[in-house]
């Protein structure tokens, strides 16, 4: 699967030398008998006349915007909608703001090295679902959090060297992230500029433990002030602390998650209430929770960030629900979930399904059961891998290059899935084991 991302990649990168190479003012000058031949090959050439000329065209069946080395200093918003890969290195742009990409929902490929960029706002990337390849390094990036990734589920190779990484407690989420081992593509090669102690060291070598000082930390751990949620009442739920600490909410009449849950709890049971939404960063505070059930809710809206912080949780129970799809980023945050009930919703079967199937397939050690489309009414009872599938084979020139490396073994996948149908089911028979992990 990464062969076939880093193949597309190379030939990427081949066409951006190409487009260097034809400005004369190269600044990579291996490849030069190879661009030519690309270039024959390419198919329309044409120039973008609003603002600073930019290149548009096609290659592969992929349409590129060559904005290279245009002395821009912002991103623009007018360009064509379908572009797959936006060229923009060497210019001169300092900041991405919230949302200055989400109109190129297509775009495969973003390249923003050698600008200026010194600060990237937490939804710069809103939108760019299908992404898998951002290259932001030979920028000013001093720090950033891991929250400007969420939006980017399918990002698969990033490049952030040389930039001046102050490595400090701000930088802890993106550098956890980035030690990952799924993440081994991302972020390789970057180093901390500051602290001096730290200088030099790869931030994917760096220890969690260096980057937050003493009083620091005391600072991160002491209580927030809690602004807007309502004081948690506990005579409302059941503590137990037998097997695990457990807090028993279920059939409360709950219209949402209580706020100031206890800190340590393992398990939280919010089965059979009335939560339709999920809002962000609902269950921020309880890390140490394995097990959430939020099943018989007729939760119909999950946001992307309503999982925020769940990094330990293993078993999530989102049975008889009303949801038909995840959005884009939902399952980003769960690192360690092992177990994914999805029984009892109405899943609908079009594209929007496509990031919850991609991510269980991509996340292999994840089992989940009831993933079967009830809507429309033509692929009623399919399993939603089965559509996904004969969405692909309609149009097969996208198969690659939208989801790289996921087709090959069409067979293989059915078997996985129904391996992992009936693994859940196992577990469930086992379901006390489960509880007593802690
Ligand atoms: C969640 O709660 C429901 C209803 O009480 C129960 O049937 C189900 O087994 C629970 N799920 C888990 C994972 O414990
Ligand atoms: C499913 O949820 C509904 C309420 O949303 C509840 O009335 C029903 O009993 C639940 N079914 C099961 C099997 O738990
Ligand atoms: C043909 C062409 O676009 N040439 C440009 C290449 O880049 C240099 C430096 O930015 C420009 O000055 C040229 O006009």
């Amino acid at each position: 699967m990464q062969v076939v991302t880093i193949i597309i990649l190379l030939f990427f990168c081949k066409a951006a030398d190409f487009r260097k190479t034809r400005n004369g003012s190269s600044r990579n000058k291996a490849n030069n008998g190879q661009t030519n031949g690309l270039r024959k090959a390419s198919g329309t050439v044409k120039r973008y006349t609003r603002g600073p000329p930019c290149d548009i065209y096609t290659y592969l069946h992929d349409k590129y915007l060559d904005c290279q080395e245009r002395k821009l200093t912002f991103v623009l918003s007018d360009w064509p909608e379908d572009l797959k890969h936006i060229l923009l290195a060497r210019n001169r742009i300092r900041k991405l703001k919230n949302n200055v990409f989400s109109n190129y929902k297509k775009l495969r490929s973003l390249d923003l090295q050698q600008n200026e960029i010194t600060r990237i706002e937490d939804q710069a990337f809103f939108g760019l679902n299908k992404l898998t390849t951002l290259l932001l390094q030979h920028n000013q990036l001093k720090t950033l959090s891991e929250e400007v990734f969420i939006y980017m589920p399918l990002l698969s190779y990033l490049r952030l060297y040389d930039n001046p990484w102050h490595c400090n407690c701000q930088m802890e989420t993106l550098i956890s992230m980035l030690q990952l081992p799924r993440n081994r593509n991302l972020g390789n090669y970057a180093k901390c500029a500051h602290p001096t102690e730290l200088k030099d060291q790869k931030l994917k070598q760096t220890k969690v433990e260096q980057l937050c000082n003493e009083v620091e930390r005391l600072d991160r751990q002491r209580p927030k002030p809690e602004v807007s949620r309502p004081e948690f009442d506990s005579s409302l739920c059941h503590i137990y602390v037998f097997p695990v600490q457990t807090l028993d909410c279920r059939k409360k009449d709950l219209n949402k998650v209580p706020g100031n849950l206890p800190p340590d709890i393992v398990k939280l049971d919010l089965a059979n209430n009335k939560i339709k939404h999920l809002r962000p960063k609902e269950f921020e505070d309880i890390n140490e929770l394995k097990v959430l059930n939020l099943s018989s809710n007729g939760i119909v809206h999950i946001d992307p960030a309503a999982f925020a912080g769940l990094i330990n949780l293993e078993e999530l129970d989102l049975s008889n629900n009303s949801l038909e799809n995840f959005e884009y980023g939902v399952l980003e945050h769960l690192y360690f979930l092992k177990i994914l009930w999805l029984t009892e919703n109405p899943w609908r079967c079009d594209y929007n399904i496509h990031y919850l199937f991609y991510w269980l397939k991509h996340h292999y050690s994840v089992h989940y059961n009831g993933l079967e489309c009830r809507k429309p009414e033509e692929y009623k009872g399919w399993l939603v891998g089965k559509y996904v599938r004969s969405y692909y084979e309609e149009c097969p020139k996208d198969k690659l290059s939208v989801f790289p490396g996921t087709f090959e073994q069409d067979t293989e996948d059915e078997q996985l899935e129904r391996h992992k149908e009936y693994s859940v089911q196992t577990t469930k028979k086992h379901g006390v084991i489960v509880t007593v992990i802690s």
